[in-house]
């Protein structure tokens, strides 16, 4: 059996916590021979009901599940962990306006790239789940000095999963059948799903859908995804975010499938004109624990004008937290 690695996750007793700590439990994100030890971390307030998802973890007898540990601060919480899941946010409360959002959730994602900066192990993959993502993991990276802006990550593989799913179900497809699906900027509604690349039991997805549809149906469909699911149910995505994390970190870990790629937010390094230093999701191929931009894909006006449009946003949000950035 292999040694354990440690996974650390905030928001460890909210609702996508409470689906993901069972697949990770059970081998579905870092492996069926890899074990795991749990370090979960949540507000003093939420710590009585963490103790009970433990225990209920426990009585799952999961093989894979070495030890579970409960924090109720990031300092201790992430102590040589190897992977980092922040997925604890404040949210958006009535009358709040955007710029304080970002405000209050830049004091937290501070602290905690503080607390990865000091305490984590010198490899941790951290990927940042609680919004607004992207700036999120641009704030706890900038807090990281020691550690590289590499090792910060956010969250788009929901969008591109939900990409997949609502394409297969247009054309009659599996979603297996898909590939190359691309969500270009910030987890918000001006990402940019980007079928160009994409196709269909290997052939132009483009060319099996009509365009009109792509523009006014499809692509409005995923970007606001995600408020349709809160009107829906009263509650936002918990178990379909809870398997786009297990995607983002397994990919990542054990690397893409041969012929495919998968979006990540990363750290743009200026590929495609984007501004470096924002996080910015991308195609990727993982490999050995790496990713790596995919270069060279052709890009037309369209997808160019949406891809800055949503890099405008991400440069908006940055210049909100400008001044609480480190220098
Ligand atoms: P819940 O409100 O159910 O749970 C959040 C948990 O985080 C709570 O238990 C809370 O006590 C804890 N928490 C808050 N601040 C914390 C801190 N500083 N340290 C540790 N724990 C803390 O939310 P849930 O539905 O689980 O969603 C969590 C976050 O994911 C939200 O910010 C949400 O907007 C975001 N999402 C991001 C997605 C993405 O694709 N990037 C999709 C799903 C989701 O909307």
């Amino acid at each position: 059996m292999r040694r354990p690695v440690r996974i650390a996750i905030t928001g460890a007793a909210g609702s996508i916590a409470n689906s993901l700590l069972f697949k990770i439990a059970s081998g579905e994100m870092m492996g069926k021979d890899q074990p795991v030890i749990l370090q979960l971390i949540e507000v003093p307030q939420a710590m009585e009901a963490l103790r009970g998802i433990a225990m209920e973890l426990e009585d799952c007898a999961y093989s894979l599940l070495h030890t579970i540990t409960l924090h109720d601060n990031v300092e201790d919480g992430f102590k040589n962990t190897h992977f980092a899941l922040l997925i604890g946010a404040r949210p958006r409360g009535p009358g709040m306006e955007r710029s304080d959002l970002l405000e209050v959730n830049a004091e937290i994602f501070t602290r905690q790239g503080r607390a990865l900066n000091n305490f984590a192990n010198r490899d941790v993959k951290v990927l940042v789940v609680g919004n607004p993502a992207n700036t999120n993991a641009l704030i706890a990276s900038r807090n990281a000095p020691d550690l590289s802006p590499s090792q910060f990550t956010s969250l788009t593989r929901l969008d591109q999963n939900r990409a997949r799913g609502i394409l297969a179900n247009h054309t009659g497809a599996s979603p297996r059948d898909i590939r190359r699906v691309v969500i270009w900027g910030n987890h918000s509604p001006t990402q940019y799903p980007d079928l160009h690349q994409a196709t269909i039991l290997d052939r132009s997805a483009m060319d099996q859908i009509r365009f009109d549809w792509y523009t006014d149906e499809y692509i409005p469909k995923i970007q606001f995804r995600g408020g349709e699911i809160i009107k829906a149910r009263g509650q936002s995505s918990a178990a379909s975010a809870a398997q786009g994390i297990v995607d983002h970190m397994r990919d990542w870990v054990l690397g893409t499938d041969s012929g495919e790629f998968v979006s990540m937010g990363i750290v743009s390094d200026g590929s495609y004109g984007i501004e470096k230093g924002i996080i910015y999701s991308f195609p990727v191929r993982c490999d050995y624990g790496r990713y790596q931009i995919v270069q060279g894909l052709e890009l037309n006006d369209f997808s160019r004008e949406r891809m800055k449009a949503t890099e405008a946003e991400l440069l908006e949000e940055k210049a909100m937290v400008e001044h609480l950035l480190p220098a």
